[in-house]
């Protein structure tokens, strides 16, 4: 049995091949072996995690039902938007973060050649969503909800993004400002709607299902989300970069992280000063003391009760949701990222 992975990188080969021969543009053989590089460098190299549960959460909502090919091959096309999504967000927020290394990688703007040109082919990789959108869509009776969906979290990512990177601005450095709550509205908008709510939504559409009758899914995919990128910022500090395949950059960014949210929270004077002189430093010494100031506060088990915590009222607010099938596509998500170690 050919294995569902493998059937939707076949998806990613029929997409990128089309792409490359898009008639809307004359391609020169240049312009097209650069797409190509870009699309394969960026693309197809993730977990592949959000794209593969638009498959998955399609099949649920189908109660396990065969899928035509037509119905695959469209909820791997919309997976892969996602992928292609992801792959737009990462090119440019590895320039603003100042990132090395990205999925084992060097982040695609380090290429020698590459630089800033990697502004553009973020702008093409966003590009390639609405290309393939219009390709294979167009004509469904649920194409503009599509259009609408992607636009709308695109609107909400671009301005998580914004607040995570206004918070950390050279001389406003303030860490009095960081709490809890703006961390919480800056990963709500910055992950959560992209990596969580958009997979479901896109396959509630592809079932005919009308999104305004499912907010309170929505609302437990944000709650899953929130806590993907709790565990994202604290595999940043703790995590291994040989496994998650990037390097950590958010103490020396000064990025309101949960990490220093939770020491503010719990560190006496003293560890506030310390804090306050080291965070969002370059400087290799300055990051150390900070993360040794993590380890006095404990915050691995502070993280470990946090998750835990999360994973009871998750499972609750999911078993008390009337629709089994709905059930199953958010224990599906939930699963695939609690106690995840990349
Ligand atoms: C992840 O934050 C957030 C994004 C990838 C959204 C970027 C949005 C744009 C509009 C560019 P992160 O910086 O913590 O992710 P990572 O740790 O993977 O670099
Ligand atoms: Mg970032
Ligand atoms: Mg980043
Ligand atoms: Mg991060």
């Amino acid at each position: 049995m050919v294995d569902i992975k493998d059937k939707f990188k076949e998806v990613f080969s029929v997409l990128k091949s089309e792409l490359l021969n898009d008639p809307a543009f004359e391609f020169t053989d240049d312009s097209r072996q650069w797409v190509d590089r870009v699309v394969e460098y960026n693309v197809p190299g993730g977990k592949l995690n959000r794209g593969l549960s638009v498959i998955d959460s399609y099949k649920f909502l189908k109660d396990g039902e065969e899928l035509s090919d037509e119905e695959f091959f469209l909820a791997c096309a919309l997976g892969w938007c996602i992928e292609w999504f992801q792959a737009y967000f990462l090119v440019l927020d590895d320039i603003m973060d100042n990132s090395q290394l990205r999925r084992g990688q060097p982040c695609w703007f380090r290429l020698p050649n590459v630089g800033l040109i990697a502004v553009n082919d973020g702008l093409i990789l966003r590009n390639h969503i609405f290309r393939i959108l219009m390709k294979h869509f167009k004509g469904k009776p649920y194409y503009m909800d599509l259009l609408e969906l992607f636009n709308e979290v695109e609107f909400q990512t671009a301005s998580g993004q914004m607040i995570d990177l206004i918070t950390t601005i050279p001389g406003k450095k303030d860490l009095s400002n960081y709490s809890l709550s703006i961390h919480r509205r800056i990963v709500q908008y910055k992950t959560a709607y992209y990596s969580f709510h958009l997979p479901v939504a896109c396959a509630l559409l592809m079932a005919g299902e009308n999104l305004d009758n499912h907010t309170d899914v929505k609302d437990i995919l944000i709650e899953i989300g929130t806590v993907f990128q709790v565990q994202d910022d604290y595999l940043d500090c703790f995590g291994d970069p040989n496994v998650i395949g990037k390097d950590g950059t958010d103490i020396q960014d000064f990025k309101c992280s949960w990490l220093v949210v939770k020491a503010l929270e719990r560190a006496n004077e003293d560890q506030k000063k310390l804090l306050s002189e080291n965070y969002g430093q370059a400087d290799k010494a300055c990051i150390d003391k900070v993360k040794e100031l993590y380890n006095v506060l404990d915050l691995q088990s502070v993280f470990t009760e946090y998750e835990n915590q999360c994973h009871e009222n998750i499972m609750k607010s999911i078993e008390a949701h009337p629709s089994k099938a709905i059930q199953a596509v958010l224990k599906s998500f939930w699963k695939k990222i609690y106690q995840r170690k990349k």
